[in-house]
């Protein structure tokens, strides 16, 4: 799993972006077994994802609602019923539930979000600085335990957690020049009005105006200086060792002259900072998809991929620029959809694509089916298997997904949110400091850019997603708790330290 890798961003989702700066070893689990084509998170944002996977159950039922909440680790998860029918557990990388990790026999994970370079480490007993780039130290824990740490005679559960390509999209050493030369292509809604939008209106996470001009965007001060702009968190850059910082300036100093030197505002400028975004970000792509190549050649070395589960995604979707937008949060598509991809062999066709509208609520039920445990009944979503052997009919799988953010008021001020998407139509609500209601006609606006709410002629369509959406939150037990507000001085507060 890696950290806000956008489906965009993944060549065998097809995507421009991705088709210029391709992840040939991640496709290759998508060529080997099955592409989820309409997979989504319940939460778009990393702990609660992480919590919904471990638990198969809504946030509003783990507890875990946002990032900052610290994870009832008692309770009952994923790995901790694997641990029952004789698997033995492990994580490597991003934890960031707050607290130890339970239910693991071994865990070695980052100090909170952790950072590209030399980051540190919490084990047991210590926390330590791990000299190198995040994403390969993670690839070769992940080796390694596999390698010498586990118990040969035991089948096993890795996770294995990239930082990358969560910001400030740092690139390893060899790829600050891979995409230098690409010009991605910018999308259409780059510079949106968002008409009839309040909350995309009055969110803090456009590229061209919310960056941070030198921790995001590398930006430097002046022609010939190596100073960076606004940099609010210096550790990121102070943390690295000279030989780091004296490499990175040497590729960052030219392209920074540059820029310098074609004096660009307005328009131009935001389309620069779209395609520094972009190569930054794709540079630690890249390097994901190499690890993702070093372990897949490890198992299949080792023989192991005929009877191994082997899984690619991400903890939400991300903006590369749609809407204007970088970050999560929203319940429109890019930060919705998380990308799934899924090969074994034995059961999964090469080449599978599956339709179906799923979740991550339903990873640990899937895995569960899958090692022949019992499926608790209190987990929320449903094996992914009957999908995955052919068995199930993918329209009748489900006809409409809920979702429900609260992470408000925190970074980049994305309101609080809820809704319910079916194959064609999303339905969201907009609460806390305001109220206000969206609808989309997916099929006619893939963009998600034509609010049709209280449009007379989606009238029997908006009431019928109203139904939806009251009968999915008495299905998944929400109560009137979860709309609970924010009191307007915080919001306010917010508002000033985030502006
Ligand atoms: C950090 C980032 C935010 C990001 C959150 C949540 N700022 O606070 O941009 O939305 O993490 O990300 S940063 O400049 O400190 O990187 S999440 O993936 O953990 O949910
Ligand atoms: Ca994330």
């Amino acid at each position: 799993m890696s950290d806000d890798h956008a489906e965009q961003a993944i060549s065998a989702y097809g995507h421009p972006v991705s088709q210029l700066a391709p992840t040939p070893n991640i496709d290759r689990i998508a060529n080997n077994g099955a592409k989820f084509l309409n997979n989504f998170c319940t939460n778009s944002i990393c702990g609660p994802s992480r919590a919904v996977i471990l638990t198969g159950k809504f946030s509003h039922i783990n507890g875990f609602r946002m990032n900052g909440e610290v994870f009832d680790g008692s309770q009952p998860t994923l790995p901790k019923y694997l641990k029952e029918v004789g698997y033995e557990t492990a994580i490597v990388g991003k934890w960031h539930l707050h607290g130890k990790p339970q239910g693991f026999d071994y865990w070695n994970i980052l100090n909170d979000q952790g950072n590209y370079y030399n980051p540190e480490f919490i084990r047991e007993n210590d926390t330590t600085i791990v000299n190198g780039y995040a994403t390969d130290i993670i690839t070769e824990m992940g080796i390694e335990w596999l390698k010498n740490k586990r118990s040969s005679d035991k089948p096993f559960f890795l996770m294995v957690h990239h930082k990358a390509p969560h910001r400030n999209w740092m690139p390893p050493l060899r790829h600050i020049n891979t995409y230098d030369s690409v010009t991605f292509p910018l999308p259409e809604t780059y510079f949106s009005k968002h008409e009839n939008q309040v909350a995309a209106k009055e969110q803090l996470q456009t590229i061209y105006e919310d960056m941070y001009e030198g921790h995001d965007l590398k930006m430097t001060v002046a022609k010939g200086s190596d100073s960076l702009r606004h940099n609010p968190w210096t550790s990121d850059f102070e943390r690295m060792t000279n030989e780091q910082r004296d490499a990175w300036n040497a590729a960052y100093r030219p392209k920074n002259d540059t820029f310098h030197d074609s004096n660009l505002s307005g328009r131009e400028l935001a389309e620069w900072k779209g395609q520094r975004y972009l190569r930054d970000y794709m540079g630690t792509v890249t390097a994901v998809d190499e690890g993702v190549g070093e372990i897949l050649d490890y198992l299949e070395e080792q023989g192991l991929t005929e009877n191994t589960i082997i899984v690619y995604t991400t903890d939400q979707g991300f903006y590369l620029g749609e809407k204007g937008f970088f970050d999560k949060r929203f319940m429109y598509e890019e930060s919705l959809a998380m990308p799934l991809l899924m090969q074994y062999p034995p059961v999964i066709k090469p080449g599978t694509t599956i339709d179906a509208l799923t979740q991550n609520l339903d990873f640990a039920p899937t895995f569960l089916d899958f090692a022949n445990a019992q499926i608790p009944e209190e987990m929320q979503g449903k094996s992914l298997k009957p999908l995955l052997t052919g068995k199930a009919d993918e329209d009748e799988f489900r006809d409409a997904i809920y979702y429900h953010y609260y992470d408000f008021p925190a970074f980049h001020m994305v309101k609080r949110q809820y809704g319910v998407r079916t194959e064609r139509y999303k339905l969201i609500h907009f609460y806390d400091d305001i109220d206000t209601w969206e609808l989309y006609d997916l099929e006619e606006d893939p963009q998600e850019e034509n609010n049709l709410y209280g449009d007379p002629e989606y009238a029997e369509v908006q009431k019928k997603l109203h139904t939806k959406l009251k009968s999915l939150q008495e299905k998944y037990k929400v109560t009137e708790d979860e709309f609970k507000t924010t009191p307007d001085e915080r919001v306010e507060r917010a508002y000033r330290n985030f502006a």
